[in-house]
């Protein structure tokens, strides 16, 4: 079943790309093809960011050639050189860390295939692609520690121990979101962060971590705790209602993303503070790719626009609601 589905793939590609090879000049807007390589699908944001570029490529009546890398750095070169082999007019990808994409892209680049940057950046390279659509995560993570000075400040708590769980080492959200929080609280003597620890971005690691940071600091050794995506932070909601602790008020959670499970967390009084991260993308990237093809200029950087929600505002507002 699995080989006539793969080879039915196979022939839908082929059909696509003969329909490309015939491309008539008054055709161009319907023939483009974006090769789109997704890193994963390890939480519930990047499942829906996948499902929001299928379906603005759809809505722009683009082919999308879609390959998921299961979060493996080569399955995604590998992905990307195919995307080249195949002429594919523009490539999208979403890198899973920051480094290790030099060879491959100088590649996309002597095939003269520009390259957008969704979700997640790369360090440097910044003439090996044209732009980039996502958040600003350093501005994330500031929001999240802005959210606990605040808190400290209307419960005047003194000292607050903080545990950070981690999204995936060397990861632009991982390495920004945390830059962004402890920028924030740095110089304020309140704060200590006893320990970050890595979850990379998934629900059963941030279960993993958290027993083991309660076993290391006991319940009472923890103040806060600090985690990078809403998966982990569902994980590891799980881990402290199964030990009898009342999340939220024992221990402080402050979580990013603000998936429809994490919000109603922090509407049950579960979790303190939700900074949103969107992962509605397509669209953005979608026209980019229009106007590119268009021939016109494109915006290098191109941000979300984004918020935050806590225990600290109205939370009966229609307006907080999760993705
Ligand atoms: O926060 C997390 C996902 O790169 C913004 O990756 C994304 C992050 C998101 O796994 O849930």
């Amino acid at each position: 079943m699995r080989k006539k589905l793969q080879c039915l793939g196979l022939c839908a590609m082929l059909l696509m790309l003969a329909g490309c090879a015939a491309k008539t000049p008054e055709k161009e807007s319907e023939a483009v093809v974006v090769g789109f390589s997704q890193l994963g699908a390890e939480s519930s944001w990047r499942i829906a960011n996948t499902k929001s570029v299928e379906k603005a490529a759809a809505e722009y009546g683009f082919g999308l050639m879609m390959e998921n890398a299961n979060q493996k750095q080569e399955k995604q070169i590998d992905a990307i050189r195919s995307f080249i082999a195949y002429q594919a007019d523009v490539i999208v990808f979403s890198p899973i860390v920051e480094t290790g994409w030099h060879n491959v892209l100088t590649e996309a680049r002597q095939a003269g295939i520009p390259v957008i940057l969704v979700d997640r950046m790369i360090e440097g390279e910044e003439d090996l692609y044209t732009a980039y659509v996502g958040a600003d995560f350093y501005a994330e993570g500031r929001r999240a520690g802005e959210y606990l000075r605040k808190k400290a400040d209307a419960e005047g708590a003194q000292r607050m121990r903080i545990v950070e769980i981690c999204g995936t080492p060397d990861s632009t959200p991982m390495r920004d979101r945390q830059r962004g929080f402890l920028d924030e609280l740095a110089g304020d003597g309140r704060f200590e962060i006893l320990e970050s620890v890595n979850g990379d971005f998934l629900r059963s690691r941030g279960e993993e971590c958290m027993e083991a940071l309660l076993q290391k600091y006991g319940k009472d050794g923890i103040d806060v705790v600090y985690s990078h995506n809403d998966s982990m932070t569902l994980g590891a909601l799980d881990v402290m209602e199964r030990q009898g602790i009342a999340a939220g008020r024992d221990i402080l959670l402050i979580t990013v993303d603000g998936e429809k499970d994490a919000v109603a967390a922090l509407k049950a009084g579960k979790v303190n503070c939700v900074v949103q991260c969107t992962p509605d993308l397509g669209g953005d990237v979608m026209r980019l790719v229009k106007d590119l093809k268009a021939g016109k200029e494109i915006p290098r950087i191109t941000h979300p626009r984004e918020g935050a929600f806590s225990d600290l505002e109205d939370l009966t507002d229609p307006a907080v609601e999760g993705f």
